[in-house]
């Protein structure tokens, strides 16, 4: 390893924020040696509690974190906050104080803050924003906050990653609730009903428990929060219950089992991209793949019949 990179490692362990943002920063610009520096780090990751946030746009997922941040840092714990930002690869920077309300916080050593919209190299803005997550926990963060937006589309799959993933609502949000309902979103561990002064509060509530109660009674019972994040209202609670969930998978073992799925996934979905991209160049210059191809064009050939055989040629010349 060069002794750039070596530094860096160090630095970053010891918590230093500037090696973070450098490291970070290799990583999203799909350098080699921001891989190298995970794998080197790797090994001292684990400790950071991960909790992810997500929901429709505009309910207060950064208010909210924001707000948790300040009475986490009150208890002397550090934070990480990650917002990733699918939508707009342009917000960088720029608007991040925005996009991240976290504005008070900027200051304050015991708080990184990074937003990421690039995919990186392993395929994928969740993959490259989990290289992001891990170095935030070798950095000695004991909390690592991801923020993404999402009704439950399989694009930004990072919540995955997360140890409590936390769906924020606001009274209104009529589709996270259908979502919730046609199983396209997985049920989080604590939901939180934002800008709960608006009088819809109490039927959106009321729908939300509809719909848990159509699934099997969990070991977990999932709270239902009500908040006002802009003014501080149900933060509290939202940590208290972020902690107790987090004392609930420890004991339970569900901890383990769940970084082991997690990681599980990972490693699939960074192995089938890499394969993927293989495939794709193995057979992009190929005459029999053409070939193979046209026959499926003209309707001799079914495209299951045809994959098939590519995996095959593949097979052999491995
Ligand atoms: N009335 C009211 N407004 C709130 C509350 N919490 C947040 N807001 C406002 O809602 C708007 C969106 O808040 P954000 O925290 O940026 O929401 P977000 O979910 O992070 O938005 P995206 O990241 O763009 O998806 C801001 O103008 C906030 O000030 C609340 O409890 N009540
Ligand atoms: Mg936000």
């Amino acid at each position: 390893m060069p002794r750039s990179n070596e530094n860096l490692a160090e630095r970053l362990l010891e918590g230093d924020r500037r090696a973070l943002a450098r490291a970070i920063s290799l990583v999203e610009n799909d350098d080699p040696e921001g891989w190298e520096l995970v794998r080197t780090i790797y090994p001292r990751t684990g400790h950071a509690a991960i909790v992810g946030f997500t929901g429709p746009p505009g309910v207060g997922k950064s208010t909210l974190m924001g707000a948790l941040t300040k009475l986490e840092r009150e208890r002397e714990r550090s934070v990480a906050v990650l917002s990733i930002d699918p939508s707009s690869p342009f917000t960088k920077g720029a608007l991040l104080g925005d996009r991240i309300r976290l504005t008070d916080h900027f200051l304050d050593p015991g708080v990184f803050i990074r937003s990421m919209a690039n995919r990186g190299a392993l395929g994928g803005l969740s993959e490259a924003a989990l290289q992001a997550a891990l170095l935030m926990d070798a950095s000695g963060r004991d909390l690592v906050l991801l923020e993404t937006v999402g009704v439950g589309q399989a694009e930004v799959d990072i919540i995955d990653h997360a140890d409590t993933v936390v769906l924020v609502l606001m009274p209104g949000s009529g589709d996270s609730i259908q979502a919730l309902k046609a199983g396209v979103m997985e049920i989080p561990d604590i939901i939180v009903v934002n800008k709960a002064d608006h009088p819809l509060t109490d039927t959106m509530i009321r729908e939300i428990k509809g719909v848990l109660a159509l699934g099997p009674k969990p070991d977990w019972p999932v709270p239902i929060i009500r908040a006002e994040a802009v003014r501080g209202e149900g933060v509290a609670e939202v940590a208290d219950k972020l902690a107790e969930h987090r004392a609930y998978i420890e004991s339970e073992g569900t901890l383990s089992e769940r970084r082991r799925r997690n990681l599980l996934n990972e490693v699939l979905a960074i192995a089938t991209y890499r394969m993927r991209r293989e495939l794709e160049e193995s057979v992009r210059e190929d005459e029999e793949v053409r070939e193979l191809l046209d026959r499926v064009v003209s309707r001799e050939l079914d495209p299951a019949s045809a994959a098939a055989s590519i995996l095959e040629r593949e097979k052999a010349k491995g």
